[in-house]
């Protein structure tokens, strides 16, 4: 008998898949959230049965686990571990364990498509067209990579995995599997996909009114709570807020957190380390400990959700040579322009000691520590002519009155010259 034990994500259900393709009824499968696989696996050792082969795919262990897996194989049990988390990597010192982040030909790896591979040159499963192409879709989606690659399909996959329970889509794909050359979807999934893909466009639309920005430990942080749709929020709140330098999204019925970043400079699988977890450099989970419940939902619980940047605005533009504005909950004006070869921060009048050397950094220095949007129009407009009525006062009236200019000699940009004023 086999048995695996995997996860229960899409790339998980995609191994247990995979095993129905090679094993039929002759495989046990049991999908597991991230906690839940240490009790499954303390249980498998605790029976000891040496007959049974076990799988683990796209899951890890914790320590207790590792040392009794060892002792077990090396008593002639047989247990295989096939995974594709950096935070596993470690396992590859055992030789029960196949621990794969990437390719060779830079292609990242998922548990769907290392377990493939690994019954396939095992002679374990026979090859198959439509069975090669659900693999590569899931192992898109797992690593992200269908965005690059425009693969809606990988992506739609998985919206239809969350529309059905875990045993139905096994059953449902399997069967098609066997049946067919090629994947497809039918003509009710198509449509039922349709109306699904609105409804994540308007879950994310709302959740990107809800998010938060917090300074934690040493990173700016976003930090929403919601309980479905993580990958799609992460991407999207993380191309929005570039200035952030991860996202955390909260599931507090299943006291679970995802972690996710579009940047290069933070490793958020070290960030759930911290709290228990583990993944990948981009996209990574933990439980949530007392730790991070006071760090992501106690302390920032008072803060109110940060404003996107104005969108409809003809004048008031990022990287302007008349200067952007931006603005915050405490009604604090920052104005970007630009000075020579560098750009000034002025903060309701007062100019930051430090300039910066692009729009993008004074941008992100400017969103970081004040939280600011980029402001409408309607409110730029207002804080030029005041800004300037200032100015000529202070200058006794001897500014050029000839457009919408700032006094000779400031730093600032020097006309502004606006017909629809
Ligand atoms: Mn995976």
């Amino acid at each position: 008998m086999y048995l695996l034990y995997t996860h229960n994500d899409l790339d998980g259900v995609g191994c247990g898949i995979v095993a129905r393709c090679a094993f039929g009824h002759k495989v046990e499968i049991r999908y597991n959230s991230v906690g839940g696989l240490n009790v499954q696996v303390e249980r498998f050792l605790e029976k000891g049965k040496k007959k049974n082969y076990l799988f683990i795919t796209d899951l890890s262990v914790h320590e207790a686990n590792e040392r009794g897996i060892q002792a077990f194989v090396q008593s002639g049990g047989k247990i295989k571990l096939i995974d594709h988390h950096k935070t596993s990597l470690h396992y590859n010192k055992y030789p029960w364990a196949i621990v794969q982040v990437e390719y060779e030909n830079g292609k990242l790896a998922s548990a769907t498509s290392l377990f493939y591979e690994y019954l396939m040159q095992n002679g374990l499963l026979k090859p198959s067209n439509g069975l090669a192409e659900f693999v590569e879709l899931v192992r898109q989606y797992d690593t992200w990579e269908w965005e690059k690659n425009g693969q809606q399909k990988a992506k739609r996959l998985n919206d239809l995995f969350y529309l059905v329970s875990h045993e139905e889509f096994e059953e449902k794909m399997v069967k098609r599997l066997q049946q067919s050359e090629h994947f497809a979807f039918d003509a009710f999934e198509e449509k039922i996909l349709d109306l699904e893909e609105e409804k994540i466009e308007r879950y994310v639309r709302r959740k990107k009114r809800e998010i938060i920005q917090a300074p934690v430990q040493e990173h700016f942080v976003g930090i929403v709570h919601a309980e479905s749709y993580h990958s799609e929020l992460g991407n999207e709140l993380g191309k929005e807020n570039p200035h952030l330098d991860y996202i955390v999204i909260l599931n507090m019925g299943g006291k679970k957190i995802s972690f996710r970043t579009i940047h290069d400079h933070v490793d958020v699988s070290e960030i759930a380390g911290q709290f228990g977890g583990g993944g990948h450099v981009k996209a990574a989970g933990a439980s949530m400990t007392d730790d991070a419940y006071r760090l992501y939902v106690a302390e920032p619980f008072p803060m109110e959700p940060i404003r996107a940047d104005a969108y409809q605005n003809t004048f008031n533009l990022k990287n302007s040579a008349y200067g952007s504005l931006y603005e915050n909950r405490k009604e604090q004006n920052v104005f970007l322009f630009s000075s020579g070869d560098s750009w000034v921060v002025d903060v309701d009048g007062e100019e930051l000691d430090e300039p910066f050397p692009t729009f993008e950094e004074a941008e992100r220095y400017v969103k970081r520590h004040y939280a600011a949007w980029l402001a409408r129009d309607q409110t730029y407009v207002a804080y030029l002519m005041e800004n300037m009525a200032d100015r000529r006062k202070q200058a006794g009236g001897t500014a050029s009155t000839s457009g919408f200019g700032f006094i000779d000699g400031s730093q600032h940009p020097p006309a502004l010259h606006f017909p629809a004023l």
